[in-house]
């Protein structure tokens, strides 16, 4: 029997001792034993099975369908072993592990029923203390947490619960034995999957059933049957390519990525989309029915309106169904559920349901329930209250790491790691999808085996190049969850109090625990960080130390995206095109990007400017006027751009800033080069200023902005403007501004290619608009003119961009020459991703700065 095998493994000293024996540790033991690490498994269970060992509740099965949740590693395995269903149940996947326990013979190295307490890196001789709670301690020079993101039951927390009489049973650790409700009255506490799994079977047997429900939950039908024809028929027709597909996929789940955003597709397709999703019946199809469904309320909305629609739909009595309909978190920011006839089980005669809102529990009797208005009594408890997730079951162990450091305490704020597989002061010790990892946002078994097959060629060349230690480096860990929490603050995760946010346990810290931007580009990062030398580790042996320290992801998640989704494209370089071309191509661009915000009117016209009409439109916002206004410059090198080009960023600042914006297209090169673009911003402003009450502005409320080519000249009407003595200009706005012609700044090297405005672009444009002759003019390189007496300043940088340095040293010389200064640095940013409004998410919080800047300058004019 599994429970004494494993026994005589633990009394020495190992290569590694891996904590669990669910799936994470099943693979990782078989991999280390391929090669020659000896390993010792521990876990507290009496076999293998991991979460399927203990989640014995009835109905319990996965929600990835099996075919996927499997594992690839071993092609003769999964071709001995068939899955009988689309969601295999409980029973059948923990058969399935075993079968893999007994195939490799794995269970000779696992040690069952046995707790490990504690484990201690020993610095002097470079190995882990692990103590278990049966008394064997030994050493190993590896441990690794394989221990389950969600395997540590949270507490029911709730008043008297240990004083029911009748029977009490936990999802999660459900008994071996038949459990049978029949002609009891049996009440369910909790309705995330493990209630929405259960109910409907307890439901089945019980005499009475009551639901006590805190929030409700959105749940789509599993539509479980056997597995699904198209998925087989594809693995089984080619069975590496299946699997590929899936480790480069997003979720783990090979399938299709639809380009259709839920914000602004037409009802029509939103509905064929969303029906089809509902058919499927499976998570990555309903979580992936519109791009957008993490990262806009309006698309997130539409699906979350849509499962309530069904379930009004399902549930006959109205007030059951309302109290059902999930309305106090987005879609998708809990973790959906798979259902089998969940909410049709709420018109069953005997099965009620009790909002815990309205009428929360008060405390467990002795025989039953209190909540504040009923008393009610039960035979039978069970409690689905979930689980302390993801840091949880790791520092339930007592981890000691260097000079004493405790793992708990180091993680009190929220866990920190390096790619959710390591942490500074903790050498050798890695965790199997821990926090800050893809995992529980992914198909498990594709980022356990990631996980397992990058420390073990971990460990594999730690040995090959006789390295006794590896450790992130304090500088990669903190750019590690900087991008992790990047990432997730451009979605809607953070506004829901899930177990995602670590909010479902009291006194928790808040933070988002998984990784959001996918298993592919995870993937590509673990990789990435090996071929660069392990960047950011430092690996350690007899003959020294080796670093190559380094943040492996320094540019904002959605910016990555683009440039990926650019780089796909393949498009040629736009200083290789004729400018006939360039243009062309811009306004290919700008027909298929989103509109930008709605506003309250756009008004197209025409302005004096200095050599004749200029088109403007003008952006007016819905609030009562009259509002302040904002003369504004499109980039483009002074070659490209127009009305068009930055139509959603003037409504985006329209919108946040409540004033006017007047968008002025000026001349272009090369037809009319340096300076018929400053001579025409320095006319508009003019013209502008006196015209501010026609326009619908305030007199005198004029800040003057612009971005990139654009801002350039609209540095240089702040300049002319007071040099003319008028008109006053309250303020300046300065989007990622060309100041100087000098292109020698160290960004421009650091930059030179790969973030969409490359240096030979900018020289490009500067070709175009300017002869070095005039290059040094004031009128042409702003930085070089006199900076005394300036309208305030806000200056913004973007990190990735060859023009980035000469914005700081335009905020730099601004700030000396006396003038007020506000310098954003957008971090992880491009030249072009703070105007790619609703593309690129990250960019929306520097606009909002950027805003706040503007209005400020307003609300400083002092009144005449
Ligand atoms: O746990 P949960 P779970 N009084 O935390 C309620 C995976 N899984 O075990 O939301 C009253 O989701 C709590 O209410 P609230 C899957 O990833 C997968 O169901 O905190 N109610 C909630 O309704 C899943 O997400 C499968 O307001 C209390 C429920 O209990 C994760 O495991 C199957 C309460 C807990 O829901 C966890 O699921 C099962 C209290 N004091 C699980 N405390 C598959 O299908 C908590 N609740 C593969």
């Amino acid at each position: 029997m599994a429970d004494d095998e494993g026994a005589d493994v633990a009394s020495s000293d190992v290569d590694v001792v891996v904590v669990g024996a669910g799936f994470s540790g099943l693979y990782l033991l078989h991999r280390l034993r391929q090669l020659g690490f000896t390993t010792v498994v521990f876990d507290t269970a009496s076999d293998v099975g991991g979460t399927w060992y203990w989640n014995r509740y009835p109905g319990a099965r996965c929600d990835i369908p099996t075919t996927d949740y499997s594992y690839s590693f071993d092609p003769e395995l999964e071709c001995v072993w068939t899955w009988s269903e689309k969601y295999a149940t409980q029973p059948e996947i923990l058969s399935y592990l075993r079968f893999v326990a007994d195939r490799y013979d794995l269970r000779r190295d696992i040690v069952f029923s046995t707790r490990v307490e504690s484990a201690a890196w020993d610095e002097s001789a470079a190995r882990w203390r692990v103590r278990t709670d049966d008394g064997r301690e030994l050493r190993c020079r590896f441990y690794v947490m394989a221990s389950g993101c969600l395997s540590l039951p949270k507490a029911p927390e709730i008043e008297g619960h240990d004083r029911f009489r009748g029977a009490t049973y936990y999802t999660s650790r459900w008994p071996h034995g038949e459990v049978d409700f029949s002609g009891l009255r049996v009440a369910v506490v909790g309705t995330g999957s493990s209630g929405i799994q259960s109910i409907p079977l307890i439901a089945a047997q019980a005499t009475e059933l009551t639901v006590f429900q805190r929030t409700a939950n959105f749940s789509i039908p599993a539509r479980n049957g056997p597995p699904a024809a198209q998925r087989l028929t594809a693995l089984e027709s080619d069975r590496d390519a299946y699997r590929e597909a899936a480790r480069r996929s997003r979720g783990g789940v090979p399938g299709d990525v639809t380009e259709v955003a839920g914000a602004y597709a037409n009802d029509e397709v939103r509905r064929a989309r969303f029906e089809s999703a509902w058919e499927a019946g499976e998570l990555m199809e309903i979580l992936g029915v519109f791009n957008d469904v993490m990262l806009s309320s309006t698309a997130n909305d539409v699906v979350a309106e849509m499962i309530r629609e069904k379930i009004r739909s399902i549930v006959v009595d109205p007030e059951t169904a309302e109290t059902l309909c999930p309305k106090d978190h987005p879609f998708g920011s809990k973790r959906p559920c798979l259902d089998t006839n969940y909410f049709q089980t709420y018109n069953l005669p005997h099965v009620r349901l009790v909002d815990l809102r309205r009428d929360p529990i008060v405390t467990i009797t002795d025989s039953g329930i209190d909540t504040a208005s009923e008393t009610f009594e039960f035979d039978a408890i069970v409690y689905a209250t979930g689980f302390d997730a993801m840091t949880g079951p790791i520092v339930a162990v007592d981890i000691t790491g260097r000079d004493g450091l405790s793992l708990r305490e180091k993680w009190a704020d929220g866990p920190s790691t390096y790619l959710g597989l390591t942490t500074v002061g903790f050498p050798n010790f890695f965790t199997i999808t821990g926090p800050g990892s893809p995992s529980v946002l992914s198909n498990m078994t594709v980022s356990i085996e990631q996980h397992v097959d990058w420390v073990a060629d971990c460990l594999e060349h730690l040995h090959a190049r006789d390295l006794e230690s590896i450790e992130p480096t304090p500088l990669a860990e903190a750019g590690w969850n900087q991008h992790v929490d990047d990432g997730a603050s451009i979605t809607l995760y953070p506004t829901a109090n899930s177990w995602y946010m670590g909010a479902n346990v009291p006194g928790k810290a808040r933070a988002f625990l998984p990784y959001v931007a996918g298993v592919d580009t995870y993937r590509a990062t673990c990789d990435e960080v090996v071929d660069r030398d392990y960047l950011g580790f430092r690996l350690s042996g007899p003959a020294g130390s080796e670093c190559n320290d380094g943040v492996i992801r320094r540019l904002q998640v959605d910016v990555a995206k683009v440039l990926e989704f650019m780089e796909e494209l393949e498009l040629p370089p736009m200083e290789q095109m004729s400018v006939g071309d360039a243009r062309a191509f811009m306004a290919i661009t700008e027909s298929a990007r989103p509109p930008g915000p709605a506003v309250g009117e756009t008004v197209d016209g025409t302005l004096a400017g200095a050599a004749g009409d200029l088109p403007y439109r003008l952006y007016r916002p819905a609030t009562q006027g009259p509002h302040p206004l904002v003369a504004y410059f499109h980039g483009g090198g002074w070659v490209l751009g127009s009305l068009d080009s930055d139509d959603p960023l003037c409504r985006d600042l329209c919108v946040r800033s409540d004033a006017v914006i007047v968008s002025v297209d000026y001349r272009h090169a090369p037809e009319a080069r340096f300076p018929a673009a400053a001579d025409d911003a320095f006319a508009a402003v003019q013209w502008i200023a006196a015209h501010a009450e026609e326009l619908g502005g305030i007199p005198g409320e004029l800040v003057v902005a612009g971005w990139s080519a654009g801002a350039n000249v609209a540095a240089v009407a702040c300049q002319l403007a007071r040099d003319a003595g008028k008109p006053h200009i309250a303020g300046q706005v300065l989007l990622t501004p060309v100041v100087d012609a000098a292109m020698d700044r160290p960004s421009y090297v650091e930059n030179a290619e790969g973030y969409v405005l490359s240096a030979a672009l900018m020289r490009w444009f500067w070709d175009h608009y300017a002869d070095p002759a005039d290059r040094g003019h004031p009128e042409a390189s702003p930085l070089l003119g006199n900076l005394s007496n300036l309208p305030p300043a806000l200056v913004v940088t973007a990190e990735f961009d060859p023009l980035r340095d000469e914005g700081s040293s335009y905020a730099d010389a601004l700030a000396t020459a006396g003038v007020q200064v506000h310098h954003l640095a957008a971090r992880g940013h491009i030249h072009t991703s703070l105007t790619m409004v609703d593309v690129v998410l990250s960019g929306a919080d520097i606009r909002a700065q950027m805003s706040d800047v503007m209005q400020s300058f307003f609300r400083a004019i002092v009144p005449a």
